[in-house]
């Protein structure tokens, strides 16, 4: 047990979450995370934004108000974020959501919007950037801050991950500059969901911490900037692949991306093969 922190989850998931999680595509846990683990994770938290990261992305351009920070990877540098996948209550919220037997850990991502970011994170499938065929593949999605209308809670589009559709990725603020990487996927382009909002259903929960969202990866999703003037939203995900899962080597994916690349070790897998090894350690069932 990590720090003598909890593994357990405050409450058992229900029936009818699941059922929510599999019909919707996306669905609210509540109160699920203890606050210990909370705590630590904002220390956490602070310490990557004092010292980025090599893969990491200042989507908010310079001289401009606020700042919308990313990270990959970083439990492979910081030994809280590589606790909080691996023996926090995290890996059982994923095998339990996908009824997976095993669960191999893909990456994190911190998504932080400071107060006065305008910066959305725009709409997105998140396999639409990752090298991963299969279905029991999930995103934790995990608010260190009060997550509301005005600091930006996710919202999705209901049941898109049933559309069918893999559209080709979005490329996160300006200053990327991947989109020719993404152009090679040849995947059909998004549709500009949001100026169609209307026409769609749309979810979204408030959030406090201890609570979690759980995405599938083919669900549409978004998130506005940080329109608090005093309020941050420090988020973090987590994406676990279960039992289907498998490696995907076709193009236009993040394994062009090289400032990712150039941070973690040369990916060996061969298409088809479940994913494993170092880079994506088994992490469930616990050790
Ligand atoms: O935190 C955000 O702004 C968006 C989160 C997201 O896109 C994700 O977790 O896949």
């Amino acid at each position: 047990m990590y720090k003598s922190l909890a593994d357990q989850l405050c409450r058992q998931i229900t029936a009818e979450e699941i059922v929510a999680y599999e019909e919707n595509g996306a669905h609210v846990l509540r109160g699920v995370l203890p606050m210990e683990w909370i705590e630590v994770m904002r220390d956490a938290v602070e310490r990557i934004l004092n010292n980025p990261g090599s893969a990491s992305l200042e989507y908010t351009p310079e001289g401009k108000k606020g700042r919308y920070y990313g990270d990959f990877f970083i439990w492979r540098r910081d030994p809280d974020f590589k606790a909080f996948m691996k023996d926090s209550p995290m890996p059982e919220i994923a095998a339990q959501v996908m009824d997976a037997t095993c669960l191999n850990f893909f990456y994190d991502q911190l998504l932080v919007k400071e107060p006065n970011t305008a910066e959305p994170t725009p709409w997105h499938q998140d396999l639409s950037y990752w090298p991963v065929r299969g279905n029991q593949v999930i995103s934790i999605w995990v608010p260190f801050d009060p997550a509301n209308e005005e600091s930006g809670v996710v919202v999705y589009v209901k049941g898109s991950h049933k559309w069918g559709k893999l559209y080709a990725p979005h490329v996160f603020g300006d200053k990327s500059g991947f989109a020719d990487i993404y152009a090679k996927g040849g995947l059909e382009p998004l549709p500009d969901i949001e100026a169609e909002r209307d026409s769609h259903e749309i979810l979204s929960w408030e959030m406090e911490p201890g609570d979690v969202l759980i995405h599938h990866p083919l669900t549409l999703h978004y998130a506005s900037g940080n329109k608090s003037t005093t309020g941050r939203r420090r988020g973090l995900a987590l994406r676990y692949l279960g039992d289907d899962v498998t490696f995907d080597c076709r193009p236009g994916t993040f394994l062009e991306n090289e400032k990712v690349m150039a941070t973690i070790p040369a990916i060996t897998l061969k298409d088809g093969e479940a994913f494993s090894g170092e880079l994506f350690p088994r992490v469930w069932p616990r050790e």
